[in-house]
C-alpha cells in the first residue's frame, strides 16, 4: 500500500452563505459539515497525515467556533494516529497558530514565515512535506526568498498558501520559476478557492476551497488524496463536498407562454442536470444553480419578468435525496425581432433598435463606458450589495450584456404597446 495523505485546501471555518433555499440549514452543508466527511475519509483510506493548506478558520472572531471543531476532529484523528500538519494562511495567520498551542496535536509548519520540513512514514516509505505560513494578513514578498533547496532523499510534498504567478499581489507572490529552484516538489497551493491541480501533471496548483463557499465558486470541490510510492507522488481529487455550486444553460426557443411554462421548463433542465452529472454531482446534497437562459424568443418581456420572479423565489427542485435549487437566472435570450430591420424606421423602436444594433456589433464605446461607472455606483448601493453580489461582470462584454438585456425588453414593450389596438378616443 502507498504512503497516503489527505491535502485539503481552504476551509474558511465559520463562513456561511445566506442564499440557500428555506429549510435548507447553512450549517448541514457548509464547511464544518465538509471537514468532518473530509476526517471519516482520512480514516476510512487510513492516510497517514492530513495537510491543511491555510485559511481554515475564516475570521479571528470565528477562534471559538473553529476551536469546537478543531478539537473533536483533532481528538478523533489523534485517535486513529492520524497527525495533522498545516501551514497559515492570510485569513488565520494569527488565529490558527494560537489554536495550535491549545491544541498540542495541529502541528503548523513554518511558522512566521519560515521554511519547515516534517516527514510523515506510511507503508509505502517516507515522506517530506515542506510548509511556510503567513507571518500577517498581508506578505508584499515572496516566501520562496528564502526557499530551500530539497535536502534529503524522501519524495516531498510543498505545503503553502500563496498567490501564484500574480505579480503585485499583496498575498505572498510567488512564481512557478521560483518554487521550481527548490527541485522536485510536489507543491499544493492553499488560497484560489477554484481548484486547479491536475493529477495529469506534476505542475503546481490550488487545492481549491473544500466546498463552495458562494454561487461564483462552481464545479467539483472536495480534499485531495496524495499516494506516495517510492519516489512516485499521484493526486486524486475526492469530489465529495455537500454543497455544489453550477452553471447551466437553459435554451428558452421552445417556450411559447413564459409565465405559465418557464417555472416547469427551468425545473425540468435541473433534473436533466442531475440525471447526466448523477455520478459528478452524487455526493452534493444541495446543489445551488445560476441558470443563464439562452436561444430566441418571442416573448421577450414576459420572459424577463418570470425570470426575474423565478430569480428570487429560490425555487428548490427534489430529486431523490438531492435538493437543486435556482440561485439566480441570467437572461441572455434574444427577441425574434429582426434588430437591423427595426433600425431602419424613424419612429422609437427604430431609434432604440440603432442603438441596440451598436451596441451587440461592439460599436457604442461611449455609452459602455458611461455605463460602467453608473453601474459601478448602483451595483454598490447598499440595497443592492444586500441582494447578493450582482451576476453581471464590469468588463465590456458584461457591459453590453446588460445594456442588451434591459434594450430587448423595452424594445419588446414598446412593440407590444404599438400593437394593442386603440380604445375609443
Ligand atoms: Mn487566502
Amino acid at each position: 500500500m502507498p504512503t497516503r495523505l489527505l491535502a485539503i485546501g481552504d476551509i474558511h471555518l465559520g463562513r456561511t452563505t445566506n442564499r440557500l433555499p428555506d429549510g435548507v440549514d447553512p450549517a448541514r452543508v457548509g464547511p464544518e459539515t465538509a471537514l468532518r466527511q473530509a476526517v471519516r475519509t482520512a480514516r476510512r483510506l487510513q492516510v497517514s497525515a492530513v495537510l491543511l493548506a491555510g485559511d481554515v478558520a475564516d475570521q479571528e472572531h470565528d477562534l471559538y467556533h473553529a476551536h469546537g471543531i478543531l478539537t473533536e476532529i483533532l481528538g478523533e484523528l489523534g485517535t486513529a494516529g492520524i497527525p495533522v500538519l498545516a501551514v497559515a494562511g492570510n485569513h488565520d495567520h494569527e488565529t490558527l497558530p494560537r489554536l495550535a498551542r491549545a491544541l498540542p496535536a495541529l502541528q503548523i509548519l513554518g511558522r512566521n514565515g519560515t521554511w519547515e520540513t516534517a516527514t510523515v512514514t506510511g507503508e509505502g516509505g517516507p515522506v517530506d512535506v515542506l510548509g511556510w505560513s503567513f507571518p500577517g494578513p498581508h506578505h508584499a514578498a515572496s516566501p520562496a526568498a528564502d526557499l530551500p533547496r530539497r535536502a534529503g532523499s524522501a519524495p516531498t510534498v510543498g505545503l503553502l498558501h500563496a498567490d501564484l504567478d500574480a505579480t503585485g499581489s499583496r498575498y505572498a507572490p510567488v512564481s512557478r520559476h521560483e518554487l521550481a529552484a527548490a527541485g522536485t516538489v510536489r507543491w499544493l497551493l492553499g488560497h484560489i478557492h477554484q481548484p486547479s491541480l491536475s493529477p495529469a501533471d506534476e505542475r503546481p496548483g490550488y487545492l481549491g476551497s473544500l466546498v463552495g463557499l458562494h454561487p461564483g465558486e462552481t464545479g467539483p470541490r472536495g480534499p485531495w488524496l496524495v499516494e506516495v510510492d517510492g519516489a512516485t507522488i499521484t493526486l486524486r481529487h475526492l469530489v465529495q463536498a455537500p454543497l455544489r455550486w453550477q452553471t447551466l444553460d437553459v435554451p428558452v426557443d421552445a417556450i411559447a407562454e413564459p409565465d405559465e411554462e418557464l417555472a416547469a421548463h427551468v425545473a425540468e433542465a435541473l433534473r436533466d442536470l442531475a440525471a447526466r452529472e448523477a455520478a459528478d454531482l452524487a455526493e452534493a446534497e444541495v446543489v445551488g444553480v445560476r441558470v443563464r437562459l439562452v436561444g430566441r424568443t418571442a416573448g421577450y418581456a414576459a420572459l424577463a419578468r418570470a425570470a426575474s420572479g423565478l430569480g428570487q423565489a429560490r425555487f428548490p427542485v427534489v430529486c431523490d435525496e438531492q435538493t437543486l435549487f435556482v440561485d439566480a437566472i441570467a437572461n441572455d435570450s434574444e427577441p425574434l425581432h429582426d434588430l437591423d430591420q427595426l433600425a431602419r424606421g424613424d419612429d422609437l423602436p427604430g431609434l432604440l433598435a440603432r442603438e441596440l444594433v451598436a451596441v451587440r456589433d461592439g460599436r457604442a464605446a461611449d455609452l459602455v463606458t458611461d455605463l460602467r461607472a453608473t453601474l459601478g455606483r448602483v451595483d454598490l448601493q447598499q440595497a443592492f450589495v444586500a441582494l447578493g453580489s450582482p451576476i453581471e461582470d464590469h468588463d465590456d462584454d458584461g457591459i453590453r450584456a446588460r445594456t442588451l438585456r434591459a434594450g430587448y425588453r423595452l424594445l419588446d414593450d414598446l412593440l407590444a404597446s404599438r400593437e394593442v389596438p386603440r380604445g375609443p378616443a
